[in-house]
């Protein structure tokens, strides 16, 4: 691993103008269904569409298959690893019925939320779920919330789901993250990184994507999938080149880490989880 590599250019400057260099949308990949009539009004910003070569199609969608998520899959070179994400923006109002939809078909357990509701009086993401002990339907859907844990900078929920039309039920974890303002880094290193390991703990054994969202969808959701795939190169022996990892990331869903001071702040927290030891290489046996 080329860590101390990584330390070297982050020092020198060179590690940020990588990145300031990167493609923030890969060539050749469209967006032609985020600008459909239709589709405008579910998109919470104008200048953020998912590519539709990735985009997570819904097939019982409230009006057509479309939706603001991507598929992100981060393979891990050498262990055989796939880690399975979408990537989307936070949903609008408007947007409840069909996120909770793709949430379902996409069999996924955990979601990851990486913004607050209101930031600066502004409103990032609508609550889409219940306060602890309520109920709400989205659709065909009806989710209760059965569980709710805070810290200053976490919540913990479960959430149950059922379907109203054939009474199948089933268990959502969501996870969400409060101290990181958009545009910006992580309060505190150590708190995110408590979060990270948090989160990688409950995605044990899951091989249906996790959803990973904040308001857009890509700034600080783009910084947590690439600390989880840093982790898991760390523990497979595998080098880190976080760049690499925003490229491939960048493949799946446009401008995924957004601004160069987050881009620095992964690469230190990765530098921390190595020499800190909060990762290690795991043996050939346990991989
Ligand atoms: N760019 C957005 C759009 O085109 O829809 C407008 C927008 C700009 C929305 C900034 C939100 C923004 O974030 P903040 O409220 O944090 O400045
Ligand atoms: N047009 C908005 C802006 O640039 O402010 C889009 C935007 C909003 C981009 C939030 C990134 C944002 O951060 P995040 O992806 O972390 O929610």
């Amino acid at each position: 691993l080329s860590l101390a590599l990584l330390q070297e250019s982050l020092d020198s400057g060179a590690a940020l103008a990588q990145f300031e260099q990167l493609y923030r949308k890969k060539p050749g990949m469209t967006m032609n269904a985020a600008r459909l009539e239709v589709n405008i009004p579910k998109n919470r910003y104008r200048d953020i569409s998912p590519y539709d070569q990735t985009r997570v199609i819904l097939k019982g969608g409230s009006s057509g298959d479309y939706i603001n998520a991507n598929y992100v899959n981060m393979e891990i070179p050498g262990s055989g690893i796939v880690n399975r994400y979408i990537a989307a923006q936070g949903p609008l109002q408007i947007t409840c019925v069909d996120y909770w939809q793709m949430i379902w078909e996409q069999q996924s357990t955990l979601v990851v939320m990486l913004t607050t509701k209101v930031e600066k009086g502004r409103v990032k993401c609508h609550q889409y779920w219940p306060d602890l002990y309520e109920t709400q339907e989205h659709g065909q859907l009806q989710i209760t919330c059965v569980k709710e844990e805070e810290t200053t900078s976490f919540a913990f929920r479960e959430l149950n789901l059922t379907h109203m039309e054939t009474h199948e039920e089933r268990q959502i974890s969501h996870m969400q993250y409060i101290a990181w303002p958009d545009h910006g880094v992580p309060d505190d290193p150590a708190d995110f990184l408590e979060f990270v390991v948090k989160v990688r703990q409950k995605r044990t054994g899951i091989v249906e994507p996790t959803i990973v969202h904040c308001s857009a969808g890509i700034g600080r959701t783009g910084v947590l999938i690439t600390m989880e795939t840093a982790m898991c190169l760390i523990e497979s022996n595998q080098p880190v080149y976080p760049l690499s990892i925003v490229r491939q990331m960048r493949d799946q869903r446009a401008m995924l880490i957004q601004t160069a001071s987050q881009y620095k702040f992964v690469c230190e927290a990765i530098l921390k989880v190595f020499n800190d030891g909060i990762v290690k290489p795991l043996p050939d046996y346990q991989r």
